[in-house]
């Protein structure tokens, strides 16, 4: 058992203009495709690990012998969270429905507010990390923050949304500017996949 890199659930150029195809191709097939090798070697030792859900993993970090547990909690949570950040895209965009979208209302007071919550947390990452909406141990919605490939998985949240703001993710179009990758992201949200995520 091994584990494998998830076809990318549209065409590299699916997200133009907003996220540029050579963004897509490198971050894909270079920087998850190496996050998934790296796991894969770290586990090497642990077949009995590798035969389990990277999920599993993750929220039980204590479980994994020290000596593969960084590599997990890095490249595990890069597999984890890629794999994630790929679904909550796509070339729709839009607004949340359903339940969701009563639930951001009534936590943020609006999805306007929500939004720009959630771009400040995007942009005040330090270096390299990741903002997210999750849904809370308690349940509740919530924007945090993580950094490297450290997943809110790990913290006992349930990650709906997250955006990677790690240079890889927007240099080749945006340069230093990465509050304007954030904007332009908005425009790339799969909300029925957030949904599904919220109410799964
Ligand atoms: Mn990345």
């Amino acid at each position: 058992m091994a584990f494998e890199l998830p076809l990318l659930p549209y065409g590299y150029d699916a997200l133009e203009p907003y996220i540029d195809a050579q963004t897509m191709q490198i971050h894909h097939d270079k920087h998850h495709a190496a996050y998934v090798e790296k796991l894969n070697k770290a586990l090497e030792a642990y077949p009995d690990l590798a035969g389990r859900p990277i999920e599993d993993l993750l929220k039980d970090l204590e479980s994994v012998p020290e000596d593969a547990r960084t590599a997990v909690r890095n490249h595990g949570g890069g597999h984890y969270n890629h794999s994630l950040f790929w679904k909550v895209m796509g070339p729709k965009g839009g607004e949340p429905g359903g339940e969701l979208g009563k639930e951001i209302e009534k936590v943020f007071g609006s999805f306007a507010e929500f939004k720009k919550q959630f771009s400040e947390a995007a942009g005040t990452v330090f270096g390299s990390g990741w903002a997210w909406l999750v849904k809370d141990s308690a349940g509740k919605l919530a924007i945090v923050k993580t950094p490297n490939q450290d997943s809110p998985i790990s913290q006992g949240q349930v990650p709906l949304l997250g955006i990677d703001v790690w240079e890889h993710a927007y240099y080749l179009k945006y340069q230093n500017r990465r509050p304007e990758y954030v904007e332009a992201w908005w425009n790339v949200v799969n909300w029925e996949q957030v949904e599904s995520n919220f109410s799964a």
